[in-house]
């Protein structure tokens, strides 16, 4: 390793194995962190964020897969946009990622693409930030141009605790960015609003298998001996304002037809580090 183009000949990030015994490993994680959720709460609520096709729905799919137990198939809970499908998400789509023998529930919220051109100010973002408060429910329909009104039957008077977001992620393609700029100052505002909320940020990179990873070793398993993928991870935390750490560089599931310890081992590691914040979040809030 480490002689060919692409490759920096060491890793820059200690990650998790990508084999059976590096996935029982990052599987403890979560669910160590699962037995640290509070008594009081019965939701832990995950808000993906991000451009029209970046990935959101994906990535709900991928977690889905990679968290079943003995999986054969690839989950497809969530519709992705592609060849087969015209639309996209529109509407405040929860999906229920992970039910614990507790009775508690990991639950995922898919949203909408940002619409192009979308300004600081606009209906869409606004009813963002309530969808975050958890004053918007399951199944709302974002309109461009009007925010929720308070006596729609989608509109919730007094969240509790358990109806806010306890982590937002932005889901961002690493082949797209800092192409197309046009909604960064919009996603800035935003972690702005988060951090005054003290809510955790996560940011997904989708797409990294499509990144040209690294000459003689293009395979995903790489991805960290991969100068791309790392220089990748470096911008969107200055973009971001935010630690290197916090960046969770991941591969979605699209075309495959079964899993692999790779793809699972990735999702589950960047789930890990997202459940594990949402947990303190919580915390922070309950006791
Ligand atoms: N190669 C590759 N393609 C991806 C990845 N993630 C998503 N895609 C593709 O990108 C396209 C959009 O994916 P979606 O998951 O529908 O994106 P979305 O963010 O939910 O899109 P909207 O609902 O329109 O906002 C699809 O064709 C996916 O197959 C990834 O990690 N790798
Ligand atoms: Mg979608």
């Amino acid at each position: 390793m480490g002689n060919c183009e692409g490759c920096l000949g060491q890793t820059w990030k200690t990650g998790i194995p990508f084999s059976e015994k590096g996935k029982k490993e990052v599987l403890k994680h979560i669910f160590d962190s699962w037995s640290d959720i509070p008594e009081e709460i019965s939701k832990v609520n995950i808000m993906m964020i991000g451009n029209m096709s970046s990935g959101k729905s994906s990535f709900t799919n991928t977690l889905r897969t990679a968290l079943k137990k003995d999986c054969r198939h690839i989950d497809t809970t969530a519709v992705v946009y592609g060849q087969h499908h015209e639309s996209v998400t529109s509407q405040l789509h929860k999906v229920n990622l992970y039910n614990g023998p507790d009775g508690k529930i990991l639950q995922v919220f898919d949203c909408r693409g940002f619409p192009r051109q979308c300004g600081q100010q606009s209906a869409f973002v606004k009813d963002l930030e309530k969808a975050v408060m958890g004053y918007i429910k399951d199944n709302y329909q974002f309109m461009e141009k009007t925010e929720i009104d308070a006596n729609s039957p989608y509109f919730r008077e007094n969240p509790t605790i358990s109806d806010r977001m306890h982590c937002v992620l932005f889901v961002i393609k690493a082949t797209d960015f800092l192409q197309e700029t046009a909604n960064y100052e919009v996603m800035n505002a935003l972690r702005t609003f988060l951090e005054k909320h003290r809510i955790p940020l996560r940011i997904v990179l989708t797409a990294v298998d499509r990144l040209n990873l690294c000459k003689s070793h293009p395979q995903l398993k790489y991805i960290y001996w991969s100068k791309v993928v790392k220089e990748k991870v470096e911008t969107a935390g200055y973009t971001f304002c935010l630690r290197n750490a916090y960046i969770l560089p991941i591969a979605n599931y699209v075309n495959e037809t079964e899993p692999t310890i790779t793809t699972d081992v990735l999702a589950l590691e960047a789930l890990d580090n997202i459940l594990q914040q949402a947990v303190f979040f919580i915390k922070d809030n309950v006791l």
